[in-house]
């Protein structure tokens, strides 16, 4: 591809929206100046090549296409069908699944699609079985009520949230926590490792129907083997959110133990994070699951958005081309060498280190929370959030932590040696901020000082760091 057609591409797509509303363009415009300008740690986030970015843009936003490919609810929906079964099969081809259904619009979205996937497998199929119908408007009002309050008082075992589990493993505020009688596994204070015989435990005194591995705040490699022959052991569906680790997965970086598609019995993923594609959901799962996994949408998603599902596709025929390995693996010597970096300047690290994507800096080391650590960092031109670490005294909301993640960087093409230099930036800033203090004196949460003119100092010492990987060296909007 020219890198004349995409920015013909997009300074066309701009003078289109411009034409309508300016602000838009503008606000567009600008959103890349910003992510070209700053260094993004995000480890949640990625850069979408100009492909992907395009196959989203355009009329089959407009289409309807509830049902799956082949079997919809709408006419003329021959085109969708072609970008989905494309999807679709990329996705099998990539993770070697047998069944792959790309509708979620989200991570939140597989992750609901695949509980009821397994509700509906393990507890509806057999209430149905058993009352001698085909549906559920064929039971009567008594086995309705029944099949009602046993799917809502099922089990089901995650990580918490403060290990580095996701919010919709089971934490209360989300709707997991309410859906399921939940119980959390977390890792050993000592190490910040899981630990597997803990997991074993509970899985043997809670009895859960649903055991998910995967994270979105875990430094480390998870055996999800043996995680299934826990679950196994006490009848358990396994369960794994890959949604952060995915490219990873798709990289062949995490084989054997570590890639849970073999394992589990369902994963979700997003495929926006390390996958590097739009923003949107994906469930994998074994056959038997196939039929329920499928009837995703109506019963838990809005109608499939067939634009999203293009883009999908696109990412996917990318990320199995043999250079996405290569990036896979960039990934994780990046996030690696940034450990590196941060440990030798003093810095204290969950888990000490990492062997993926993240980094997460416990930053009561500088004598900060996360949240005055993430703006003080924001402030100097480093964007990062703030997470939870265990046992966190800070809660959700001000957190102890700081998640640093390498797919972006690793996209615009930086490579250790400016992991390291990533690593002094971060130390400066975090070194260099006071906590404040509230007006009654007590310590603030939120309140801290850093001098402004380290802080431009630092943004623009992070500006010449990025200066030598333009971010969209193809798209000239001037
Ligand atoms: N928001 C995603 C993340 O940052 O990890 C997960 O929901």
């Amino acid at each position: 591809m020219s890198r004349n057609a995409e920015s013909t591409a997009f300074r066309s797509a701009l003078e289109v929206i411009r034409a309508v509303e300016p602000r838009v363009a503008d606000a567009i415009g600008a959103e890349l100046t910003d992510q070209r300008e700053s260094l993004k740690l995000i480890a949640s986030e990625n850069y979408a090549s100009p492909a992907t970015l395009l196959a989203m843009g355009n009329w089959f936003s407009d289409k309807y296409a509830e049902g799956t490919v082949g079997r919809r609810f709408y006419a003329g929906c021959q085109n969708v069908d072609t970008v989905e079964a494309l999807a679709a099969e990329h996705a099998r081809e990539l993770f070697g699944a047998a069944h792959a259904y790309v509708q979620p619009h989200s991570g939140i979205d597989a992750n609901l699609v695949a509980f009821w996937a397994v509700l509906a497998d393990r507890v509806e199929s057999p209430a149905l079985k058993k009352a001698q119908v085909r549906q559920v408007n064929d039971l009567t009002e008594a086995d309705w009520f029944a099949l009602r309050r046993e799917l809502g008082n099922q089990r089901m075992l995650g990580m918490s949230l403060d290990a580095g589990g996701h919010l919709t493993h089971g934490f209360r505020p989300n709707i997991s926590g309410k859906m399921f009688d939940q119980r959390s596994y977390g890792t050993d204070p000592a190490t910040g490792l899981i630990d597997y015989d803990r997991v074993a435990e509970a899985a043997r005194e809670f009895k859960p129907l649903i055991l998910v591995g995967g994270y979105s705040a875990y430094p480390r490699k998870v055996n999800f083997r043996i995680l299934r022959e826990i679950a196994d052991s006490v009848g358990a569906t396994f369960m794994v959110d890959m949604a952060h680790f995915a490219g990873l997965v798709a990289g062949k970086v995490f084989t054997g133990d570590f890639d849970p598609v073999p394992h589990a019995h369902i994963v979700t993923t997003t495929t926006h994070k390390s996958l590097r594609g739009p923003r949107g959901g994906m469930v994998l799962c074994q056959p038997e699951l196939a039929d329920q996994v499928d009837r995703g949408c109506p019963m838990v998603l809005g109608g499939p958005l067939p634009h999203v599902m293009a883009a999908k596709a696109v990412a996917l025929a990318e990320a199995r081309r043999p250079d996405f390995a290569d990036y896979a693996q960039r990934i994780v010597d990046n996030a690696q060498a940034l450990a590196e970096g941060l440990l030798s300047r003093g810095a204290k690290l969950v888990t000490g280190g990492t062997d993926n994507h993240l980094v997460l800096i416990d930053v009561s080391g500088y004598g900060l929370t996360g949240r005055q650590a993430e703006q003080a960092l924001l402030d100097s031109g480093i964007v990062t959030n703030r997470n939870s670490v265990p046992q966190d005294p800070n809660g959700a909301w001000y957190t102890s932590g700081i998640r640093i993640g390498t797919p972006a960087l690793t996209t615009r093409g930086l490579g250790t040696a400016e992991m390291d230099q990533t690593a002094e930036l971060i130390h400066t800033v975090l070194t260099q901020t006071t906590a404040g203090a509230n007006a009654d004196g007590t310590p603030s949460k939120a309140k801290y000082t850093l001098d402004p003119g380290l802080a431009d100092k630092v943004a623009r010492q992070a500006t010449d760091l990025l200066a030598t990987y333009p971010l969209y060296p193809g798209i000239d909007l001037s």
